[in-house]
């Protein structure tokens, strides 16, 4: 009988049990980037610059070099490196909070430059790490320890779409958003994650890809609850899809 390998735990991933909270979307994000590392022979190169948040400890994961950057300055700290070492392939993986607020700035110009690296952007609508505060982009009417009656845009505005906003600026080549909460999705996802590293690979310029993820314990959910939230609640305000592709990415 011939055997088939249709599932093999990637070679760029420590085997360790992760520090994540049950039902959360970082461990499924991780495989998707490992896997892509592993089968774009990119393990030697790959440098990952990790954001302050739940993530931050992502090193302890991944079996390339790292950095952890200061609240909100990963693009900044990844577009160092990438400029100092143009051989490598660089990735930055930021929160909402961290990336859509503290680090708004960074994102926007490390965009408008179009500097060659790839961002993940994990959107789980509020600061997991520090208790579920509300983050840019937490949907109207969503309570959180900071909007305990629902976020009210009177006042405090509207949620950000970032990859909206994001594929606007020239410097970007690739900005899809993507989910994780079906099987379908998750195949969906590595594609547009695959052609993010393919934009930095090329050298056409900035890419990122938006993550709707899930907050269970934050959001006060079961995780079965959470992917219904992400299809019913979040789908709806940020659609999925490519917003952004420069001549040459594939
Ligand atoms: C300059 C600075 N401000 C605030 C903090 C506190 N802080 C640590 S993690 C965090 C929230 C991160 O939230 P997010 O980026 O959404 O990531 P998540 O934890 O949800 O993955 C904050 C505010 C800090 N460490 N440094």
């Amino acid at each position: 009988m011939e055997v088939k390998t249709i599932y093999k735990y990637p070679d760029s991933l420590e085997k360790k049990v992760t520090h994540y909270c049950p039902g959360c979307h970082h461990g499924i994000i991780h495989k998707l980037i490992a896997e892509l590392i592993d089968e774009m022979n990119l393990l030697e190169k790959t440098i990952i610059v990790w954001p302050i948040g739940c993530s931050v400890l992502g090193y302890e994961y991944f079996k390339v070099d790292s950095c952890v950057a200061a609240h909100g300055r990963a693009p900044a700290m990844a577009t160092g490196i990438k400029r100092a070492n143009p051989e490598n392939f660089v990735l930055s993986y930021q929160g909402d909070g961290d990336l859509a607020s503290i680090g708004m700035a960074e994102i926007v110009h490390a965009a408008a430059r179009g500097e060659k690296i790839t961002v993940v952007f994990i959107n789980n609508t509020n600061y997991g790490m520090t208790g579920g505060q509300m983050a840019p982009t937490t949907l109207i009417g969503q309570k959180t320890t900071t909007s305990p009656y629902g976020r009210d845009p009177k006042v405090s505005g509207y949620p950000i779409k970032v990859a909206e906003l994001l594929s606007n600026l020239e410097g970007a080549a690739y900005i899809a958003r993507a989910a994780v909460n079906k099987p379908t999705r998750i195949t969906q996802a590595k594609k547009f994650l695959k052609k993010a590293f393919n934009a930095q690979l090329k050298e056409i310029g900035f890419s990122l890809v938006e993550f709707l993820s899930a907050c269970p314990v934050q959001w006060h959910m079961t995780p079965l609850k959470a992917l219904e939230r992400i299809e019913n609640e979040l789908i709806p305000y940020y659609p999925l899809g490519e917003f952004k592709v420069k001549e040459g990415v594939e």
